[in-house]
């Protein structure tokens, strides 16, 4: 397949076309962030064939074959450990792994915890729509308490899961805050999560107008301010903002620490060697052995 690049072989918004449907609700924030996501790598001049992009199992999942580039579609919740693995084996390809707010914050906890904790040099998007979306609308942990959902009609009995405050307590090293209606700032955060040195937690607050009753679009619309004169290496500051959502919601880049090095940094074996690990595997001819097998 031939993918168009723009006259001086740079790549375009067409470059990342598929022809495949989008099967997404009419008003879905997903729209948003798969637009955000094609426009920030174009700017960045990455071409679909010089990027990773691995998508969980929900509503934004199906966005895997809704665009051009190498695209990965695991098992709910197990985005994250794919994508580090892929990042670690080629450290020459940016890698972007993208999860919902079921997947991530409970099937998939586990990993989000060790992704952030390890500094793995990948770009993570919550996709968050406060619920499981592909599934119709139950409840996930990050539903507000006392939604009715589909599957808690009386409303959801457990508290919500305090997820900034519970990424924060893990250190992290970049955390931004954006929202589905607003292309352009999510570019901009993409753009700054690409070229971060270590995991970048990037929260897409989205709308899901079909079952999310409650965040809907307009709440998110009138709350979601741009962060501005913040210093984003202010760790209780940016933590501070980030927790605080009753009245308004600050949104960009919450915090940067660009000191702590990335796992693959921190490799001792794999230090001052040039070639990545995939250069290094070496072909083997396996033939004498299959054909014990014949
Ligand atoms: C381990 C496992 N648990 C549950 C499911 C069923 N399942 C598939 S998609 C989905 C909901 C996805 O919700 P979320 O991760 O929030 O993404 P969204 O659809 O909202 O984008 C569930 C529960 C599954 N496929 N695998």
């Amino acid at each position: 397949m031939k993918i168009p690049l723009s006259s001086s072989g740079g790549p375009t918004m067409a470059s990342y076309h598929s022809e495949n449907r989008c099967t997404w609700c009419d008003g879905c924030g997903d729209y948003g962030i798969w637009t955000a996501v094609k426009r920030a790598l174009v700017e960045m001049g990455i071409p679909p064939h010089s990027v990773l992009l691995c998508y969980d199992v929900g509503c934004h999942g199906n966005g895997s074959d809704k665009v051009q580039g190498y695209r990965f579609h695991g098992l709910h919740g197990r985005v994250l450990p794919f994508a580090a693995g892929a990042k670690l084996a080629n450290m020459k390809l940016p890698v972007m792994a993208f999860g919902g707010d079921g997947a991530s914050f409970s099937e998939g906890i586990g990993h989000l915890v060790h992704s952030i904790r390890s500094n793995y040099p990948i770009v993570f998007v919550l996709h968050n729509n406060g619920n499981y979306g592909l599934t119709t609308g139950q409840a996930s942990s990050l539903t507000w308490q006392g939604q009715k959902m589909n599957t808690s009609p009386n409303g959801m009995p457990e508290h919500t899961l305090p997820s900034m405050d519970f990424v924060f307590s893990l250190e992290p090293t970049f955390v931004a805050r954006g929202f589905s209606g607003d292309i352009p700032q999510m570019v901009d955060i993409l753009k700054a999560a690409l070229q971060h040195r270590g995991f970048a937690f990037v929260d897409m607050l989205q709308a899901c107008p079909t079952y999310n009753h409650f965040a809907t679009h307009n709440y998110l619309l009138e709350r979601c301010y741009h962060v501005e004169n913040h210093d984003t290496k202010d760790f209780v500051k940016a933590r501070q903002l980030a927790v605080d959502t009753k009245e308004k919601i600050a949104t960009g880049i919450l915090y940067q620490n660009e000191d702590i090095p990335s796992f693959y940094e921190q490799l001792v074996p794999r230090q001052k060697i040039k070639t990545t690990l995939v250069d290094e595997v070496k072909m083997h001819d396996v033939g004498g052995l299959m054909k014990e097998f014949v």
